[in-house]
């Protein structure tokens, strides 16, 4: 059987793993990916969106492949995305079903699967559930068994049981990387891999707390793979593929610190490839610190969020001391690896004073680069509890939240103008000098600023500078994904014009 996966903006693990267990059962798949330039969080423009839009082509490429499933992938910022492609591609194809799954529809199936235009949504961990679903499609067989499913049956809605946890991810196919043959991951080599599942914290903004909840007494929630499993996959990705770059997109990378000390080493032996981390203060001590540096890492993430213990306590439910990060920042400045700090606005509680004592920590413990978010109050999350309560969020926002309809391009759920226009200095860190900064802030410059975020153009700034310094012989490579995204945009945009230029003389 032939199931095309529909993804738009990035590369997606999720349905690479889903891929090569399809594949492992025999049956074939394909990506139809739509890049969404001028269309996402780094880049809104709707004049150059409409001008270089892939949306004639999602359909177009679908069909060709006459698939007897279409299933798309959906985190909430593409929910309305995928449900007007969908709708599309059904108004034409009435026939091929069309199948939700990701952290979104596992966040409320009960309102995607009321869609008209959505045959099925499969829940959770959907390696087992999506082979099982191929399979009674392609035999013509009842559905009641496939674990994790919701399906419609003489106009009621059907609800499957919730299959346990994986308890080995080591038994499961390592992920389909030749899913995107052609794509965007052939820019750049950058390797993505996922090493665990699940996380032992109960962030309030993060979508673990919904999912911890769908798997109540469904077998351990943090798993994690072996290092020999790892490794495995990352050796044939270096045979197969040029690599310049890995990912360790885990949420917790250093939660288990026999596991680290065990893989980094093997890892920096067999591998040496410079790669990238998230890292957590909390996790992170001497000994991590000295094996980033020693093992080839080139860059790594702090989620800091805010400065201020009692919103890091009560809004978000995370543990934070500001000596731990400060140690972070202080011992990373003088080595290779690039710091990139993630800092979130609009925490219930939080104030412009906040904010501004903030800038001043930052100004003057200057990390590589501040990346700056929103925050996002997803469907089913415990901060929703929160923002309700003390009504930080307008009713009809919250209402919007589980159809997905809250935009996260300027700001999404908590934007606020004047925290707006202080976060421009936050981008402004990141490239002028300390006195400027000081000036800003001392004489409120900031209130002059404009509120629309022009943090792409900042980025471009960034880029730029550190091009510069890094001609001069000056430690540079904090901005790679960014770099990457530039590249990635003029890939799809030379692409989009050659599809064009094609079209009109045929
Ligand atoms: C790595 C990561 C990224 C990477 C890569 C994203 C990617 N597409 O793979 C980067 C840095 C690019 C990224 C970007 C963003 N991310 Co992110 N990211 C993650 C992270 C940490 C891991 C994702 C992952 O690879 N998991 C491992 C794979 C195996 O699991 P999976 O993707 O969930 O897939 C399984 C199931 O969901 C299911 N499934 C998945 N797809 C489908 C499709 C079908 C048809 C079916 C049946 C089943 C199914 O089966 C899969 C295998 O079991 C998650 C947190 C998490 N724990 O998942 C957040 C997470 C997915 N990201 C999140 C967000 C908000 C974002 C951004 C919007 C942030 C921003 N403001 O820009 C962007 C946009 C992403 C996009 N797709 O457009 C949220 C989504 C919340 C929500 N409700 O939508 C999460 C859940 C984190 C959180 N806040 O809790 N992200």
């Amino acid at each position: 059987m032939k199931i095309a996966f529909v993804y738009p903006s990035f590369e997606s693990i999720g349905i690479e793993y889903l891929s090569a267990s399809l594949k492992k059962k025999g049956h074939k798949t394909k990506l139809v990916f739509d890049p969404c330039l001028f269309d996402d969080a780094y880049w809104k423009n709707n004049l150059l969106k409409k001008v270089f839009s892939f949306k004639k082509y999602v359909n177009m490429e679908i069909i060709d492949f006459s698939p007897d499933m279409v299933a798309f992938s959906v985190v909430t910022d593409r929910y309305l995305w995928a449900c007007e492609s969908a709708a599309r591609l059904k108004s034409v194809y009435e026939d091929i079903p069309i199948l939700f799954g990701g952290i979104h529809p596992t966040s409320v199936p009960e309102r995607v699967i009321k869609e008209d235009f959505i045959d099925f949504v499969i829940t959770g961990e959907a390696e087992k559930p999506i082979v099982e679903l191929a399979d009674c499609i392609e035999k013509g067989r009842s559905k009641h068994k496939v674990p994790n499913l919701w399906y419609k049956k003489n106009g009621k809605i059907v609800r499957n049981q919730t299959n346990s946890l994986i308890e080995d991810l080591d038994s499961l196919p390592f992920p389909d990387k030749d899913l995107y043959k052609g794509e965007l991951n052939q820019i750049g080599g950058c390797y993505n891999i996922i090493t665990s599942r699940g996380c032992p914290f109960n962030r309030s903004f993060c979508n673990n707390n919904v999912l911890r909840k769908l798997y109540e007494n469904k077998g351990e929630y943090r798993r994690r793979r072996s290092v020999q499993n790892v490794i495995q996959e990352l050796k044939q990705a270096k045979n197969k593929y040029k690599i310049n770059q890995v990912n360790f997109f885990d949420e917790e990378f250093f939660l288990e610190k026999d596991w680290i000390r065990d893989f980094l080493p093997i890892y920096r032996e067999e591998i040496n490839i410079p790669y990238f981390c998230y890292i957590n203060s909390e996790l992170i001590d001497k000994d991590s610190l000295d094996l980033l540096q020693n093992t080839g890492c080139i860059s790594v993430a702090l989620g800091v969020e805010t400065l201020n213990p009692t919103l890091n306590k009560e809004a978000l439910n995370k543990k934070f001391s500001l000596e731990k990060v400060h140690k972070i920042i202080t011992v990373l400045k003088n080595t290779s690896v690039n710091l990139t700090v993630f800092l979130m606005f609009g925490i219930p509680g939080q104030t412009e004073e906040d904010l501004i004592e903030q800038i001043k920590y930052f100004n003057v413990n200057r990390v590589d680069e501040i990346r700056t978010f929103w925050l996002r109050c997803y469907p089913k999350t415990d901060i929703l509890n929160i923002v309700k309560e003390n009504k930080h969020l307008k009713t009809d926002k919250v209402g919007l939240i589980g159809k997905g309809e809250s935009s996260f391009y300027l700001g999404g759920d908590t934007y606020n103008a004047d925290f707006a226009r202080i976060i421009q200095v936050y981008n402004l860190i990141n490239f002028l000098p300390k006195k400027i900064i000081d000036f800003i802030i001392k004489n409120k410059i900031y209130r002059l600023f404009p509120q629309r975020n022009f943090k792409n153009k900042i980025i471009f700034l960034m880029i730029l500078k550190h091009n510069i310094e890094s001609f001069f012989g000056k430690k540079s490579n904090y901005t790679f994904l960014f770099q990457k995204r530039y590249f990635f945009y003029l890939y799809y945009m030379v692409k989009k014009i050659k599809r064009e230029i094609t079209k009109k003389i045929l």
